[in-house]
């Protein structure tokens, strides 16, 4: 299989911690394909454009969430996957679109950046990391897809966000962020620090 990346997606920063988590390099080859590069390798693949993309049988999987799935699959269903862990994925994922949603609009030209999305999403973010510290204040499991998503998110917060000072008043989100970054699989995939 291939897995079609770019180094400062946090959506492709997921699979690539997963790959690594679930011992899937040997069977998991990753290829950078910047999507504002529109390589064809990623049309041909995805035609959204976007990264992840995995390559299976000669067909394009999109969408880091499925992508997360297939992984698993591959790996025998190492780590717990039910209903709930499913829930903190989600909400996970859609803190990650507002981080991304709210980059795109800070680097948009002065004339059509918008003050009013901008703070649509940093009011979403800052409710859902209220929501998901409650949920970290009832115990999470480190091996789950929800956890290592909101793990990533919190990572993307610090690359380009760093204002948002995300870990005041979220001691327990600090501590799973922590354990994660301490992990061999994070560190091998942080985004560049020049990027
Ligand atoms: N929901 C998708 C989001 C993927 C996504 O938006 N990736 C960004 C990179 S962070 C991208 O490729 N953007 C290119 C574009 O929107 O044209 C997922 O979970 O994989």
């Amino acid at each position: 299989m291939q897995l079609l990346v770019s180094h400062t997606s946090p959506y492709a920063r997921k699979c690539r911690v997963l790959v690594r988590e679930l011992g899937l390099e040997s069977k998991v080859e990753e290829i950078d394909a910047h999507p504002f590069e529109d390589s064809e390798i990623l049309l041909r693949a995805n035609p959204l454009g976007r990264v992840p993309c995995l390559i299976r049988d000669g067909k394009g999987y999109p969408e880091s969430t499925l992508i997360g799935e297939m992984l698993h699959e591959e790996a025998e269903y190492p780590w717990r996957y039910d209903w709930e862990d499913q829930r903190i994925e989600a909400l996970a994922s859609g803190l990650l679109d507002l981080a991304v949603g709210r980059r795109v609009e800070m680097v948009r030209d002065e004339a059509i950046y918008s003050d009013y999305w901008i703070g649509r999403r940093e009011a979403g973010i800052s409710r859902t990391l209220d929501v998901l510290e409650a949920e970290a204040n009832r115990g999470l499991e480190l091996d789950t897809m929800g956890a290592l998503t909101i793990a990533v998110a919190v990572s993307y917060l610090d690359f380009r966000y760093p204002e948002s000072d995300w870990r005041n008043g979220h001691p327990k989100l600090t501590g799973l962020h922590d354990a994660w970054a301490a992990r061999p699989s994070f560190a091998q995939t942080k985004p560049p620090a020049d990027a």
